[in-house]
């Protein structure tokens, strides 16, 4: 499902594309994106865009039957724990990301982590394309899961400052028009394959010019050493009433831990 020399990738490069491993998955993922764009929650939003379609969702697993197999009976969960290198793949939330075609808004480069009230060293998404993704397939900075300060987290919709105060960020880098020492990884990918990254990568996509609709599935996982972290503000996901303290592990009632199977405590905050 992963080999050791992609796992060795993942750990160092902070990304790694891996084949083929939903092939099998593909018409409930796809059933499934189309489920939660007819029955969008509270938290859909179109990204503030003039031409084409920008819709991204989040933390709709729970209603989306066909999100909560993907989660719970595909490979997913167990390649999460072993790319991680942890005992456990805990669920943190499913995201939802359309363009369409012809939509010019490029997804501004960023890190997911400071968005998160997830802190750790053991984190990974899948980013799981629904359909054959050239040019506006998600890129990566490689290494920049280790750089020793976060990227200023923004809007997506008008590049605002997400947090009123903050720590220090380093801001938003652009390799394409100052490429310095970074490294851009990004992959062809075909219907069935995932790219895995952790919460601290630098990742960004171009808009999707092309005349195919560009559907993807993200699902975010943690690890043994992921603890809630007070951020400055509202987080997105905001999990409102999640009722967690500083330090605490993320609490199994809401996050359940999917790997090894039955091995959750049940634990709540
Ligand atoms: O699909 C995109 O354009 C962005 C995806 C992304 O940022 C993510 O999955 O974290």
């Amino acid at each position: 499902m992963i080999t050791a020399q992609q796992i060795e990738d993942f750990q160092r490069d902070g990304a790694v594309m891996v084949p083929g491993v939903l092939t099998g998955w593909m018409e409930l993922l796809r059933d499934g994106i189309e489920r939660n764009m007819a029955e969008p929650s509270q938290y859909a939003s179109e990204n503030a865009v003039t031409e084409g379609r920008f819709f991204d969702d989040y933390v709709n697993w729970t209603r989306i039957p066909e999100f909560e197999r993907i989660i719970r009976e595909s490979p997913v969960a167990e390649v999460a724990a072993r790319a991680m290198r942890s005992q456990t793949a805990q669920f943190f939330h499913d995201h939802v990301l359309v363009k369409e075609p012809g939509t010019p808004k490029p997804t501004p480069w960023h890190q997911d982590g400071p968005y998160y009230f997830v802190t750790g060293e053991q984190t990974v998404s899948f980013w799981i394309p629904a359909e054959k993704v050239e040019a506006a397939t998600l890129r990566f900075i490689a290494g920049s899961h280790r750089w020793d300060k976060p990227v200023r987290p923004v809007s997506w919709a008008d590049d605002s400052d997400f947090y009123e105060s903050g720590q220090e960020w380093i801001e938003v880098p652009d390799p394409d028009s100052d490429p310095r020492d970074m490294r851009v990884l990004e992959w062809v990918m075909q219907p069935g394959d995932a790219v895995l990254f952790d919460f601290r990568t630098v990742h960004g996509a171009r808009g999707n010019f092309t005349p195919s609709r560009r559907r993807a599935l993200s699902l975010r996982w943690v690890g043994d050493d992921a603890r809630y972290v007070q951020r400055p503000g509202r987080t997105s996901p905001p999990f409102p009433g999640h009722d967690m303290r500083e330090g605490q592990k993320l609490r199994e009632d809401w996050f359940p831990v999917i790997w090894p199977a039955g091995s959750g405590t049940g634990e709540t905050a």
